[in-house]
Parts: C-alpha cells; sequence; structure tokens
C-alpha cells in the first residue's frame, strides 16, 4: 500500500516529493476532492511545499453514502498520498506521488473538525471544485436559491452545516468573533467569472443568514476568478489497475491526466498566498478573456462532441474526435459560432488553440470518458453554450449547430444509443416532472427543461422549431442523417 512509510520502497520511474510530507503544515482547506483538483491545484501546490512547507491542504468531502466513506478510508489509509499519471499524446508518460493533501475529512463524520480547520488561523486559503452546477445559483433569477432544502437546514441550524456554504460562512462568523483575518474563497470551477459567482453564492448565504456578518465577509474576504484547465479522465477500476501495473504501485487512489495544464489567477488574496507562480500559475488583472476562450471553445466543444457521440455508442473522447462527421460539427461550431465573437487574450491566437483543443481531445494514452463529459449536462450547457446562444439568437445568425447539440442531448437524455444500447449519464439536476418532459413524445417538451433557461427571456422560436426537426430526424434516420443536414 502507498503510505508514508512505504515511501522508501517507492521505486523509478516514480517520481517522489522533493520535500519530506512530515515538515508540511496545511495552509489551505479544499472542498470537493475529485480528481481534477487532484491533477491541478494539488500539483502546482506540490511544486511549491519544498520552499513553503505551510501550504499543504485538507481536503473535505461533503457527501453522504458508502461511496464517500470508502473514499475517506482510503485517503486516510494511504497517509493522504496518491499518484498522477500524466500523459503526452506520444504515449511518454510521468509518473509523481502528490502529498499536498496532507489530512482528509469526510464532513459528515466530523462537523467539528472541519469547522475548526476554517477557524484556524494557520488557514489563509478556502478553495473548492464542487461543480459548475454546484453553486446553488438560480439561472432564471440569477439569484442564489435559498429554498433547496439543504440550505435552508443550514440557515435553520447554522452551527451544524451540512453545505459548503454554511461550513464557510460558519468557518467566517468564528474567525471574525475571534479577532482573525478573513481567507480567501478560491473557485476552482468552470465558470464564467467563477470568483464573482462564487462571491454571489457565499454573499447570498450569509445575507440571509445575517447581514451583519455578509457585510463583514464582503469587506475581508476575496474571491479571485481564475481560469483552470486540464483534462482528466474518471478512474474506473480497470484503469486503476492498469495504472498501477505501469507505476509498480499499490495505490488505491491513483489520477490520471493529459500533460497539460493550466491555470490562469487573478492576484486577490485577503490572507496571502504561496508564490504559486513558481509553479506555472499566470497571475493576470482580469481573467475573461481567458476563461471565455477555454469555456466557449473547450468546454463547450466537449460537450458539442459528446452528446452525438454517446448517441453513436463511442466511448472515449479519442474515438468521438477521430469521426469525421463528429469533428467537422465541432470545427464548425467553433469557426462559425464562437470565435467571431470571442476576444482572443494577449498570446493566444484563436485557431491554434482551437487546433490545440482537438489535439488534447485527441489524446488515445487517457481513454477520456464520454460519459464524463455529458453527465451533468443541465448545468454545463448553460455555463458552456449561453454566451454562444445569446450572440446568436441577438444577432439573428444561423443556429443549426447549437440546434443539433441541444436535439442531440435531449436524444442522450432518454438513453438509447443507435445501436439499441442504453447508457444513461448521471443528471442530478432532473426531476420527477422534468425526466417526464424527457421521455415525452412531443418533440418540443424537452425544451422546457432547465438546461435551457439562461436564454429564455429571448426569442428562441426558430432555434427551438429545428431542434424539433433535428430530433425527429435523428429519431427516423439516426444521428449521422442529422449531421448531414447541417450546413456545411
Ligand atoms: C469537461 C471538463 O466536464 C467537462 O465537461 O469539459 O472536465 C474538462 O475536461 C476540463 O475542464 C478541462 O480543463
Amino acid at each position: 500500500m502507498l503510505t508514508l512509510k512505504n515511501l522508501g520502497n517507492v521505486e523509478s520511474p516514480v517520481h517522489l516529493p522533493d520535500y519530506n510530507p512530515l515538515d508540511i503544515k496545511a495552509g489551505i482547506v479544499h472542498f470537493g476532492v475529485g480528481n481534477f483538483f487532484r491533477a491541478h491545484e494539488a500539483l502546482y501546490i506540490d511544486k511549491i511545499l519544498k520552499a513553503e512547507p505551510t501550504w499543504g491542504i485538507i481536503g473535505v468531502g461533503l457527501t453522504q453514502g458508502d461511496h464517500s466513506t470508502k473514499k475517506a478510508a482510503m485517503f486516510q489509509a494511504q497517509d493522504c498520498l496518491y499518484s498522477l499519471t500524466e500523459c503526452a499524446p506520444s504515449g511518454d508518460r510521468s509518473i509523481r506521488i502528490i502529498a499536498a493533501l496532507r489530512d482528509y475529512l469526510l464532513a459528515p463524520q466530523n462537523p467539528q473538525s472541519v469547522l475548526e480547520h476554517l477557524t484556524s488561523p494557520d488557514i489563509h486559503i478556502v478553495s473548492m471544485t464542487i461543480t459548475e452546477g454546484g453553486y446553488n445559483i438560480n439561472e432564471v433569477t440569477g439569484l442564489f436559491d435559498l429554498d433547496t432544502p439543504a440550505v435552508k437546514n443550514d440557515l435553520q441550524n447554522p452551527t451544524n452545516p451540512t453545505t459548503v456554504f454554511g461550513y464557510v460562512v460558519e468557518g467566517l462568523r468564528r474567525r471574525r468573533d475571534a479577532g482573525l483575518n478573513a481567507f480567501t474563497i478560491m473557485s476552482c470551477d468552470n465558470l464564467r467569472h467563477n470568483g464573482d459567482v462564487a462571491r454571489k453564492a457565499f454573499l447570498g448565504f450569509a445575507q440571509a443568514r445575517d447581514p451583519e456578518l455578509a457585510d463583514w465577509i464582503a469587506r475581508n474576504a476575496t474571491f479571485p476568478n481564475s481560469m483552470v484547465d486540464r483534462i482528466t479522465p474518471t478512474v474506473t477500476a480497470d484503469i486503476a489497475k492498469q495504472l498501477n501495473t505501469a507505476s509498480g504501485l499499490d495505490d488505491a487512489l491513483p489520477v490520471v491526466a493529459e500533460d497539460f495544464h493550466q491555470w490562469v489567477l487573478e492576484d486577490k488574496f485577503a490572507d496571502g498566498r504561496p508564490d504559486l507562480a513558481h509553479a506555472g500559475v499566470q497571475f493576470v488583472s482580469d481573467v475573461t478573456d481567458y476563461e471565455h476562450v477555454k469555456i466557449r471553445m473547450l468546454n463547450a466543444s466537449h460537450i458539442m462532441l459528446c452528446f452525438p457521440a454517446i448517441l453513436l455508442g463511442y466511448e472515449h473522447v479519442d474515438q468521438a474526435v477521430k469521426d469525421p462527421a463528429l469533428k467537422q460539427n465541432v470545427e464548425n461550431f467553433l469557426t462559425r459560432d464562437v470565435i467571431p465573437t470571442l476576444k482572443a487574450p494577449p498570446g493566444v491566437n484563436l485557431q491554434q488553440y482551437m487546433q490545440s483543443v482537438l489535439s488534447r481531445f485527441s489524446n488515445p494514452a487517457m481513454a477520456d470518458q464520454t460519459l464524463r463529459i455529458a453527465s451533468d449536462g443541465c448545468a454545463k450547457i448553460q455555463v458552456f453554450w449561453t454566451q454562444t446562444v445569446r450572440d446568436l439568437l441577438l444577432d439573428g445568425k444561423d443556429c443549426s449547430r447549437i440546434a443539433f447539440g441541444m436535439a442531440a442531448y435531449l436524444e442522450m437524455l432518454r438513453g438509447v444509443n443507435a445501436l439499441g444500447q442504453t447508457d444513461k449519464t448521471s443528471e442530478p439536476a432532473y426531476t420527477a416532472e422534468q425526466e417526464a418532459l424527457i421521455r415525452s413524445d412531443d418533440y418540443a417538451a424537452g425544451l422546457k427543461l432547465p438546461a435551457f433557461d439562461a436564454w429564455r427571456d429571448l426569442d428562441s422560436h426558430v432555434l427551438d422549431q429545428r431542434v424539433v426537426e433535428l430530433r425527429k430526424v435523428i429519431r427516423a434516420q439516426g444521428i449521422r442523417a442529422a449531421l448531414s443536414e447541417l450546413p456545411r
């Protein structure tokens, strides 16, 4: 097993930490210890710990259930060590052990201990990867949703929280009362202006709890925006086995990622930060153009590729992007619908960026899953496509490709692909009533889903009609027939 005690037995080609994990103190609490965080923020932190050993990370999981309990037990058994395998498209691999995570707490098991860390003067940053949909913002009102049961519960029991909002705001309340500094709240999710969204969410919660506290947080905490990027597939049991065979390790929690990674961050830290530039973080005064390019090009084309790819039975992204019709559709989408309304940040050429995205998608070494990309499509469509759809609608432009993407999404939700196989993506946001819209025989019913809420204020009848037509074609003749109907 991979543990601190056994680190001495680890053999080449695995790279060991260049610091002694026992010397590391925590300076960061991170909510949502998923694979992306472990391959991204944790790696950047890992690179600075030798020089700055007070910036280790305490990971916090918020969900209940068997899976979460097992994951926590595995982290604890491995002293929170894990291996990261980085794969280049050429097939070259590099494997390193990350020791930046110095503890892992499952919040439902240890609520007070999570709060104690949040109140510790040693903690200066609270970061999070809680998914695009995790900020509890209602797309129609644009406000933090106070009506969800978990939020209501945390507002009624502020000292016994269950949500990230409840924990962070209670932690800040205790810091204020103890005369401590507020910490930086650093979102690392794929959202446009993730810091502003986090600000809206945490202040929205705090305002409902105690306006004076909200005011203190607004004045003292900071919420830097950032653009984060690294493709990090799901690690299935089979993949874990392959990774361990290649590394020679016995790691219950291996992570695999592409060799590319990028983090562009605003330098707004309430209580200090490590020298992240040393690890490759680009500090800029405004991340807007970087995040638009990343989200509207990479993430938007990921779902544009994978919704239809699932209908065609492709399991992996590299297979899907090698399908000429699917690739052409993504290229047309980017060059005709997205790039014309994007502003390139300094030093970025959008045509080259498109080529690099397509080449990253075609990296076969990672076997990234189409189902991973297509899951939680409801939140992803709103975050990744909205700006493009709004621009197209407002300019009265051809909406065929977005209509195709929406049609493919709605057909995919029905769970049967062109080979007659069933494959269900996970869509945590849909209620039973909305499920009925998905199964309805009326091709227009699905357009009422919240995935499409963010442009409901605009006249979308041409787009909606096209979605209905394309769904008919997909159902009667298949996804390839629908693709061939799109303008060349
Ligand atoms: C993907 C992202 O989940 C998704 O839809 O597009 O996870 C993507 O792999 C990362 O954002 C890459 O940085």
